[in-house]
């Protein structure tokens, strides 16, 4: 049976490493943090930067996709998808991004994170992807790196903000320190080995695109280059073991390299329909050998990196 420890005090950075990171063990820290500033972000507080823009992923509200970033499509319904993409790649289905990102001021976008309220079929997440540093920099200090982690280097963080959102279930080459800021996450996990069976090549991305207000096109969209071996080939199925976390504003959750993970966002209807995250990224204390056209997981070695802490230990 999976199962995540749970505690109520931050751990010492050195039991963190030797019990969590170490063995691959997520772990929830509830009411980790305290005393951020972020704890208290609401649309109001966003409004001082309101001419500030943003890059945002478009989210359906209705329909089987409702609120999903991804999920997978056959082939034929997209135009110039090749019959037989290269080898290792999965020639059944093409991994469908819900749309290209599209760029806004914060104000239509806190206008837009609830969809019954602003009348338009669609929402949009500020979904990670390096955001921080890029167009969130006005709110790096309302937070700050975990003390449990410090053993670890930090690569950045990565915020998650936006209303209801479903980010498929994926895993990381990362080591993560995510904290919950507004509002709440559902997390669906799974250790590393669970998914391995379920990945069967590398998935095809296909984009499509967002038109204001609330029209998504597949056939303005394409099917792109790009393919990646960290989604599942089919959806989750029930023989999955998984375990389900639920996170409230200042519950940290430390999320191991390679583990599933599919997360389900909902916005606290006090705070304007707002969700919020932060993601602390570290270089991850394992890693895989492979690169861009790598066909299958391979097992999980100590990452070159940290040689001399592994060493040490
Ligand atoms: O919060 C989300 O929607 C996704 C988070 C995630 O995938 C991550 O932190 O790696």
């Amino acid at each position: 049976m999976v199962r995540v420890q749970e505690t109520y005090s931050e751990p010492p950075a050195d039991v963190f490493f030797r019990e969590c990171v170490r063995a691959n063990e997520p772990l929830v820290v509830r009411s980790a943090v305290k005393d951020w500033r972020a704890l208290s972000w609401s649309p109001e507080y966003l409004r001082r930067w309101d001419d500030e823009t943003l890059s945002v992923a478009p989210l359906q509200v209705r329909g089987p996709h409702a609120f999903c970033d991804k999920w997978l499509e056959q082939p034929s319904l997209w135009r110039h998808a090749e019959a037989s993409p290269s080898l290792g790649v999965n020639a059944r289905q093409l991994l469908v991004v819900s749309a290209a990102r599209v760029h806004m001021p914060v104000r239509r976008f806190l206008s837009l994170l609830r969809p019954d309220v602003s009348g338009v079929s669609a929402t949009f997440y500020a979904d990670g992807a390096a955001n921080l540093a890029r167009y969130f920099p006005f709110l790096a200090a309302d937070f700050a790196p975990p003390p449990l982690a410090s053993a670890l280097e930090l690569k950045r963080a990565d915020l998650w903000i936006g209303g209801r959102s479903t980010s498929r279930m994926h895993f990381d080459n990362l080591d993560n320190v995510f904290t919950q800021l507004v509002g709440q996450k559902e997390f669906v996990l799974a250790p590393p080995h669970e998914g391995e069976a379920l990945v069967r090549g590398r998935l095809r991305k296909a984009v499509r695109v967002y038109e204001h207000p609330g029209i998504f096109s597949r056939d303005r969209g394409k099917v792109t280059d790009e393919t990646v071996l960290n989604y599942l080939s089919e959806d989750r199925p029930g023989t999955m073991e998984t375990v389900k976390v639920t996170l409230l504003p200042g519950d940290m959750l430390y999320l191991p390299f390679g583990w599933w993970h599919e997360v389900h966002g909902y916005g606290d209807d006090h705070k304007g329909g707002m969700c919020a995250s932060v993601s602390h990224f570290y270089h991850p204390y394992f890693c895989r050998i492979g690169g861009p056209t790598t066909t299958e997981l391979g097992s999980m070695l100590i990452n070159p990196k940290y040689k001399k802490l592994a060493a040490g230990v």
